[in-house]
């Protein structure tokens, strides 16, 4: 049984997660409008990340007994100043997503709620992973100067990311 507080902020993490996944999506969008096709590839891999993040937090509220509530999900910022501009903007929010995932990790060890402590591990762990990628990525494309052939390089390389879901193909 869920306590009401690890409820309410499952929810609200899932609700992160969603915006995670439009926030890539508005990247991936301004990557196509530049023809990098294999960087919007990349982020359209990342959006599919981020919605099968949220629904494995609305599969576990489910199994809890708990109730999923679905809000509203806050529009992305889409005023990107350049190619560098948006893999700064990638990595600032995964340090974001991070910080609230240990925030709930805080409050499950709190609560000495094992189960949420344990479901949540793999989200430690899965953000260690998103922000050494997202920081990999930003020197690379810092290399670049955000122009050029080195461009082309990287979208040539990110082209190649995939995942099960590759619907948006
Ligand atoms: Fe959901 O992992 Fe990135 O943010």
């Amino acid at each position: 049984m869920l306590s009401n507080n690890l409820e309410k902020l499952l929810n609200t993490q899932m609700n992160n997660e969603f915006h995670a996944e439009y926030t890539y999506l508005a990247m991936a969008a301004y990557f196509h409008k530049l023809d990098l096709d294999g960087i919007a590839n990349y982020f359209h891999v990342q959006a599919n990340e981020e919605r099968a993040h949220a629904l494995k937090i609305f599969q576990f509220l489910l199994s809890k007994g708990g109730t999923v509530v679905l809000k509203n999900i806050e529009a992305p910022s889409a005023d990107f100043k350049g190619t560098i501009d948006v893999f700064e903007r990638a990595l600032e929010q995964e340090k974001l997503v991070t910080k609230t995932i240990n925030s709930l990790m805080d409050i499950a060890i709190k609560e000495n709620d094992h189960a949420v402590h344990s479901f949540l591990r793999w989200y430690v762990d899965e953000q260690v992973e998103e922000e050494a990628l997202a920081t990999k990525n930003l020197s690379r494309i810092k290399l670049t100067e955000g122009k050029g052939q080195g461009l082309l390089i990287v979208d040539q390389e990110l082209s190649k990311r995939i995942t099960a879901d590759d619907s948006h193909k």
